[in-house]
């Protein structure tokens, strides 16, 4: 399978919450793996995407937002773990800052500094290269800000071995192909690590859920997206007793309480939930499909060991999947 100068590698694309990392996935493989919302900690658990062209293999990284989070084995800190992990032993960091957003690298406690710390420290184990890339800059072009500009990095430049910046926005494409170039630049030579036409390293039942996990977090407001976790109990294939996929999934929430918010009046919420769910799927599976959902209450799940593991969220020492 060895080609001339093929180059493979792994990227880890790292960042905070929101800053539009899964946006960035989707764009550079040009289809929907990953999840993507406006409401922060989309992202739960990390997710390759896979790049192939004549002349390179790239893995790409989809991580959940690092930010600060409270200690204690809950979500949060499975998040967190699952991110500073996808960190280890890769041949590139790509930062992603959100453009539209003041930058606060130095803030004491801040997410960023937690950022560049943690970079700090995997690229001592591994000194891969470092690209920043500032995303969403079609918010500010009227403001005329050349986001490639060393100076307005100096203080994380300091800091970090940062070897180029890019002005990115997943939105208009806008400098996505030589972000894009200068990767594939410092893979380095290696064969094809998957098949050529593998899109993400998730099968397909997990993309469904987390579709499904996508659209709460559009359509659901306050604390619901996130006491929420989807589990598909049923994906069955089309055959004499159906003639389209069926797929039954069941939404866990943590009280009572929440079963009526993500129902809706007269079940209008959930439904609202289904269809737009099952449109995207549709999409993605090139085929109609029967969506059933269910919603279950699971006290507390989100700071259950037990029940996170459960549904697929096991914290580091429990063992991961
Ligand atoms: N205007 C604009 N919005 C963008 C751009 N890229 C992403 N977004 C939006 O930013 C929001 C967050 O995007 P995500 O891709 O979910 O961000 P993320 O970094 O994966 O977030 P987490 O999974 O929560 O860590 C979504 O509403 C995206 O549509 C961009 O280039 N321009
Ligand atoms: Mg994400």
């Amino acid at each position: 399978m060895k080609k001339n100068n093929f180059r493979s590698g792994f990227v880890a694309l790292i960042g905070r919450p929101n800053v539009g990392k899964s946006s960035l996935l989707n764009t550079l493989l040009g289809e929907k793996v990953a999840a993507v919302s406006p409401k922060a900690q989309t992202t739960r658990k990390r997710l390759r995407g896979i790049y192939t062209d004549k002349e390179a293999q790239i893995v790409f990284m989809d991580t959940p937002g690092i930010h600060v989070a409270p200690e204690g084995k809950n979500l949060n800190e499975f998040c967190v773990s699952e991110a500073l992990d996808t960190m280890v032993d890769v041949d590139l960091f790509l930062y992603l800052i959100d453009g539209s957003r003041p930058y606060k690298p130095d803030l004491e406690n801040g997410d960023e500094a937690f950022i560049l710390e943690k970079i700090k420290a995997m690229h001592k184990r591994k000194p891969a290269p470092l690209f920043i890339a500032v995303n969403k800059v079609d918010l500010w072009l009227d403001k005329k800000i050349n986001f490639t500009e060393q100076s307005l990095f100096q203080d994380t430049m300091k800091k970090l071995p940062v070897e180029k910046i890019f002005a990115i926005s997943t939105k208009t494409k806008t400098g996505i192909e030589d972000l894009l170039k200068a990767v594939k630049e410092v893979m380095p030579e290696g064969e094809m690590l998957y098949p050529e036409d593998e899109l993400t390293d998730r099968p397909l039942r997990e993309i469904t859920a987390e579709i499904i996990q996508e659209k709460i977090f559009y359509l659901t407001g306050d604390e619901i997206p996130y006491s929420c976790a989807v589990e598909i109990e049923k994906f069955l294939e089309p055959g004499e007793k159906r003639k389209f996929p069926e797929i039954h999934a069941i939404i866990h929430v943590e009280k009572n309480s929440q079963k009526p918010m993500l129902i809706g009046r007269g079940g209008k919420k959930i439904k609202e939930i289904g269809e737009k769910s099952r449109e995207t799927i549709e999409q993605l599976m090139g085929t109609k499909i029967v969506l059933k959902l269910f919603v279950k209450v699971s006290e507390k799940w989100t700071k259950n060991p037990t029940k996170l593991k459960q549904l697929g969220y096991a914290l580091p020492k429990e063992g991961k999947t």
